[in-house]
């Protein structure tokens, strides 16, 4: 034991902290933590998949482990909690396959996630552990969804209320009981509607729309159905604004932020009436253009618009009929997205555009989607793309109201009388009687205000945010805590009794087999003792679709806060006191679902008075995505044409080509030149490669360059790499530092083995600096004696703890551990005896980072209690301060002359010393100056 051995000394410290308890976050009304300021660093729960962990978990949960035991070194209350996001469809899978209970292949992942966590020492509070598959977490899950079910959004208020405080029009209480029940049910958060879905018969289940390629089902390639099916919805879109407004003031990337914008997707426009000719009816349409209406040449609904039956002439009743069933076989990507041509049927019937009465065709076509805006559009061909698509396909007439620029005519080879593309870009709109000349925003301003006058239009906003579809016909979900009163006949009744608090949790019943019924209902239909409730005397069937997987993870950040409370989802003092989140660390492939399904459940939890903030989490940090090591690859020629060759004389069939030969598309490569010739990407053997510059080459041939890429790591691909390995063999601090060290938290960046060793032979030194290697049990170097620091010790220590301790606070652990590298090099090289208070120092600098070795050296060092709750090292300014500083000299723009001058050099200073320097005059060779700019601390600048 007396060289560094992470097997003997990470579990003794694991041990240690398990059982003292090291890391057990007491509630806040607890004597210890009075008047500690509070943290909250969450980290994204994983799901417990079978595959165990990956390097990319332990990713950003060092980075969050790394500053919360930095901050309780500081004096802060943390509270850092792990958990299991544990429901989900490959367990429910496997008990297809295999017959065994999705509860027992989830108990067995999470125990394996678990006990590969704590192998890498995070300072977790393990008593905060939450499970969202636990019917004591699952409990409030449906509590949360039964306070959904009773609220309603108050758009004068601009909040969620009970449902018991919904006003009730007269005309619906005049109509009795069940109307004001039916009126309530239309407004609750939580509802039931017929939404189409993927049905697929040959695998009895609906399909997620990634699930089904070309109408087919992707596994089994079996027909897919869009049919019809009653769902639970949650109405989101009510909350869509305050989803977008919120985002502002919180601490996130823009890159996030922007997706959620995205994603929500604002648009502003109007909505416009069109009568239809001959009938007493009229079609909706929204447009985010209302300044070409002029330019509305012909209309389109959507296959699914209601008008369409009473509309369409008996002549292309059957075309109409087909097109209808053909595009109800679609999804919306395959409508829209996909679509390489514009499809589309004319109804017989004609349409007037209110401003200047012409008759238009009304057609349907799948480009217009019965989800959005009103499922209907007014086609303005010279200006919309997919409109100006479906014109030419079917000869309709193109009509120009926005004045194209010269240049735009030029570049796509139009005349206004003949457009090659549609004209998209706002400009000044023409051929529109009154608003001629007026810019776009005016125009649109001007034609709403005419409409509104009439009556025949009004400003509107729309979003893409569709409802959420929260119900699936699975097994291994939340049951909804809702009950269907049936008839006599057995027949549901449309009243819905939901279940109360004390009826909670509804535990999912026990089944036998978990295969799908071959019917949309789910698999709980064949738990009938339990679908079947009696209740005073009436018949109830319980809901047989359970909740996603995203309803667990919308909340469990408020169970960790308290999470064995049975009398609330968490007691209102400790989330007061701990809410918002701090910092909540995880992937940015969550950037849009999770994050706006929680923040919408939160919002809902505000209004409702349960949570004190409007968000759940202030700072907001993605990790970059770690990728497998690099692999280099050469291109190799499988194909040789003999004018191939000609063309490469000095290339033989088997030989190397230089990556600047070659055109490399993504997909193929070919040799550059007039004919050629197909290569294919070899992997080469790392020995064969070196780097030169900023290239990689060919060892035996260096003015090959090879082509060098890391890609993202996949079984399929086999370069996945397990922290079990990495721990064998380095122990998990390397592992942590090592994460750590790749580069800045937020990029990608390609794992390497060799820099785990890197950072290994770095603990290796600072354990050989304290612990002597000859004696059998870890015991002080003999060099390391109770003697004061020399003043370069001390003054690059104080250096050290000012860096570390400000790269810590920023994330930027990398070049944290980069001064704790080169601190420890300076001990190694120039200290004969090193000062003991130094190594004390500089060993709690290491243990927010490595913190298994950072004990050992503590306890060796001669203290006998954990250091986990030692105050954080503080620097003392005066030795920090440099004395002198090195300034640039640029002379008209360049960089010519490096100047050492005192550090708080003034610019007058500067300006004499810079005109004094041997190698500055030398420079400016006796030419006039005309200019010199001095900024003290930065640079001197001057201009001859
Ligand atoms: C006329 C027009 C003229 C339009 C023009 C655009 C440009 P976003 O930004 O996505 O909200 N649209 C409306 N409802 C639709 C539906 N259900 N399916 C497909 N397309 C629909 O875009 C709104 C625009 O998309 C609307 O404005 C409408 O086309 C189309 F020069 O109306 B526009």
């Amino acid at each position: 034991m007396p060289n560094y051995n992470p097997r003997a000394v990470e579990p003794k410290w694991q041990q240690y902290w398990e059982t003292r308890k090291t890391f057990r976050c007491p509630d806040p009304d607890a004597p210890e933590v009075a008047g500690k300021p509070k943290i909250y660093i969450l980290d994204m729960f994983p799901y417990p998949s079978g595959a165990g962990l990956h390097v990319g978990h332990p990713e950003g949960y060092t980075a969050t482990d790394i500053l919360a035991r930095f901050r309780r070194m500081r004096g802060y209350h943390v509270m850092h909690p792990i958990g299991w996001d544990a429901f989900g469809l490959p367990a429910e899978q496997y008990a297809i396959k295999n017959n065994v209970h999705p509860r027992i292949t989830t108990q067995a992942n999470i125990t394996n996630f678990r006990r590969q966590i704590k192998s890498l020492g995070f300072s977790y509070d393990w008593d905060r552990e939450v499970d969202t598959t636990d019917p004591e977490y699952v409990k409030w899950t449906q509590w949360i969804f039964l306070e959904l079910y009773d609220t309603w959004y108050d758009h004068a208020a601009k909040k969620g209320r009970s449902i018991s405080e919904l006003p009730i029009p007269a005309e619906v209480a005049s109509q009795g009981e069940a109307a004001v029940a039916k009126y309530r049910d239309s407004k609750r958060l939580a509802f039931q509607a017929n939404n189409p879905v993927n049905w697929c018969p040959g695998l009895g289940t609906v399909l997620a729309n990634e699930e089904v390629i070309d109408g087919k089902s992707e596994v089994g390639g079996f027909p897919v159905e869009r049919r019809p099916l009653r769902q639970w919805i949650l109405r989101i879109t009510e909350y869509a604004e305050r989803l977008l407004d919120d985002l502002e003031p919180l601490d996130w990337s823009e890159s996030i932020k922007t997706m959620q914008k995205n994603w929500i997707g604002k648009s502003i426009g109007a909505e416009v009436e069109f009568r239809i000719s001959g009938r007493d009816a009229c079609v909706m349409v929204f447009t985010t253009r209302p300044d070409t209406l002029y330019g509305a040449t012909y209309m389109v609904l959507s296959p699914e618009h209601p008008l369409l039956e009473g509309i369409t002439t008996p002549e292309q009743k059957a075309a109409v009929t087909a097109y209808q069933e053909a595009a109800s076989r679609k999804s919306d990507f395959e409508r829209t997205e996909m679509a390489k041509t514009k499809t589309g049927v004319f109804t017989g019937a004609f349409a007037v555009n209110p401003v200047n009465g012409k008759d238009i065709p009304i057609w349907i076509a799948d480009y217009v989607l019965a989800g959005y805006g009103t499922g209907a559009i007014m086609a303005v061909p010279g200006h919309d793309e997919r409109d100006f698509e479906f014109a030419k396909q079917f000869g309709l007439p193109i009509q120009v109201v926005v004045t194209p620029t010269p240049e735009w005519l030029k570049k796509t080879k139009s005349t206004t009388d003949d457009l090659k593309v549609a004209y998209c870009e706002e400009g000044v709109a023409c051929n529109s009687g009154p608003l001629d000349g007026l810019p776009t925003a005016e125009a649109k301003e001007k034609i709403i205000a005419d409409l509104q006058a009439k009556g025949l239009g009004t400003r509107k906003v729309n979003y893409k945010l569709r409802d959420w579809l929260f119900s699936r016909q699975r097994y291994w979900g939340e049951p909804f805590p809702i009950l269907h009163e049936v008839d006599a006949e057995g027949n549901r009744t449309g009243v819905i009794e939901p279940l109360t608090a004390a009826d909670l949790p509804l535990r999912l019943p026990e089944l036998e087999d978990f295969k799908p019924t071959g019917s949309p209902e789910g698999p709980l239909v064949k738990a009938q003792d339990w679908v079947k409730v009696t209740r005073n005397g009436k018949t109830y069937q319980r809901e047989t679709n359970t909740m996603p997987q995203w309803a667990g993870s919308c909340w469990y950040y408020l169970r960790y806060l308290d999470p064995k409370n049975p009398n609330a989802f968490c007691d209102p003092a400790k989330v007061k006191h701990w809410l918002p989140v701090d910092l909540y660390v995880g992937g940015a492939e969550h950037a849009v679902l999770h994050l706006l399904y929680s923040r919408f459940w939160h919002k809902v939890l505000f209004d409702r008075g349960h949570v004190p903030c409007p968000e759940p989490f202030h700072r907001l940090v993605n990790q970059g995505l770690i990728l497998g090591e690099t692999e280099w690859t050469g291109f190799a020629r499988t194909q040789t044409t003999e004018a191939a060759a000609r063309n490469f004389v000095d290339v033989t069939g088997d030989e190397w080509l230089s990556a600047k030969d070659v055109s490399f598309d993504g997909s193929s490569a070919t040799t550059k030149g007039k004919n050629p010739a197909a290569l294919s990407l070899v992997k080469l053997p790392e020995d064969q490669v070196e780097k030169q510059g900023e290239s990689f080459v060919l060892k035996a041939k260096p003015d090959i360059r090879v082509d060098a890429r890391a890609f993202k790591m996949s079984k399929s691909r086999g370069n996945v790499v397990n922290p079990d390995t990495v721990v064998n063999q380095y122990g998990a601090d390397s592992l942590r530092l090592y994460e750590m060290f790749m580069g800045p938290l937020e990029a990608m960046k390609p794992w390497n083995m060799r820099g785990v060793e890197g950072v290994y032979r770095f603990l290796s030194r600072v354990w050989r600096l304290i612990i002597d290697d000859t004696a059998e049990t870890p015991t002080l170097h003999p060099s390391v004696q109770d003697v004061p620091p020399d003043a370069e010790t001390l003054k690059l220590l104080h250096k050290a703890i000012k860096k570390v301790t400000e790269d810590t606070e920023g994330l930027r652990f990398n070049t944290g551990i980069a001064a704790m590298m080169e601190f420890t090099n300076h001990l190694t090289a120039k200290v004969e005896v090193r000062p003991l208070s130094t190594l004390k120092t500089f060993v709690l600098l290491l243990a927010p980072y490595a913190p298994h070795v950072a004990e050992e050296f503590w306890e060796v060092l001669g203290n006998s209690n954990t250091l986990a709750y030692e105050p954080w090292p503080v620097y003392d300014e005066s030795l920090v301060r440099e004395d002198e500083i090195e300034l640039p000299v640029q002379i008209n723009g360049k960089v010519k002359a490096k100047l050492l001058v005192p550090a708080d050099a003034d610019a007058a200073t500067l300006e004499k010393m810079a005109l004094a320097d041997p190698k500055v005059l030398e420079q400016l060779a006796g030419k006039p100056v005309r200019k010199v700019i001095a900024k003290p601390r930065q640079m001197v600048s001057i201009v001859i």
